[in-house]
């Protein structure tokens, strides 16, 4: 169907739901969307395994990804799968795995200061996570020419990790989480993105 809702929708890809609602078993770090969700329980119990059948990903592709660093990417699939309130956001995407995608979602600065800390002293070979790995194995390995390098050499800023990790999915912003104008990936409590997307709806950014 049309979507009549823009702040309050799933985007068309591989686990979303096709409308968000409440569920009340989602798992550990996803509980926070429990009153509307675009996730179901089963992902995001998914969402906290290493290599899960989400995307079959594989955190630890230059040695083991410190847990301070892995429990942000669990944040962020948590985010990514569950939250409703991405609608100013989505564009159609020309990727095997989906049909849309979020593009340049404002990023509260201290949730993308704070994961950047976390994972400064891990490792990785790539700049861009969601493309050109090989994946021979099952899981995603560091490509035939590439070198594991540390975090810092591949992203020398908070901005430059949150912006290029995902293909741009994230905009970085020196907007702090009181603003009310940026996008939040921890919070507690009711989902305060929501009155966010309501923001950016009305601007049209
Ligand atoms: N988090 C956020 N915030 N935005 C996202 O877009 C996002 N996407 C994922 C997870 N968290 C996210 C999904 N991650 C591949 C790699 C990573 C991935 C999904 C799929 C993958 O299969 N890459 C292939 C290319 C696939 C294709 O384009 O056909 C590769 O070449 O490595």
């Amino acid at each position: 169907a049309l979507c009549l809702d823009q702040l309050n929708m799933c985007m068309n890809a591989k686990h979303h739901k096709v409308e968000p609602g409440p569920e009340g078993a989602l798992y550990g770090q996803c509980a926070p969307w429990r009153e509307n969700a675009c996730c179901t329980a089963n992902t995001s119990e998914e969402a906290h395994n290493d290599n899960s059948y989400l995307y079959y990903f594989n955190w630890n592709h230059c040695g083991a990804m410190s847990s301070k660093c892995k429990q942000h990417f669990i944040q962020d699939t948590c985010f990514y799968e569950c939250s409703p309130h991405l609608g100013p956001w989505i564009q159609s995407a020309d990727e095997s795995w989906r049909k849309e995608r979020i593009l340049n979602v404002p990023l509260c600065k201290e949730d993308c200061e704070q994961w950047w800390e976390d994972c400064k002293d891990d490792f990785t070979c790539k700049t861009n996570w969601h493309e050109g790995w090989d994946w021979s194995s099952g899981i995603n390995k560091c490509p035939a020419g590439s070198q594991c390098r540390k975090w810092t050499d591949i992203y020398p800023t908070p901005k430059s990790m949150c912006e290029q990790i995902w293909s741009n999915s994230y905009l970085y912003t020196t907007l702090t989480k009181d603003s009310g104008r940026c996008m939040q990936l921890w919070f507690t409590g009711s989902n305060p993105n929501k009155k966010v997307a309501e923001y950016y709806l009305n601007t049209a950014q």
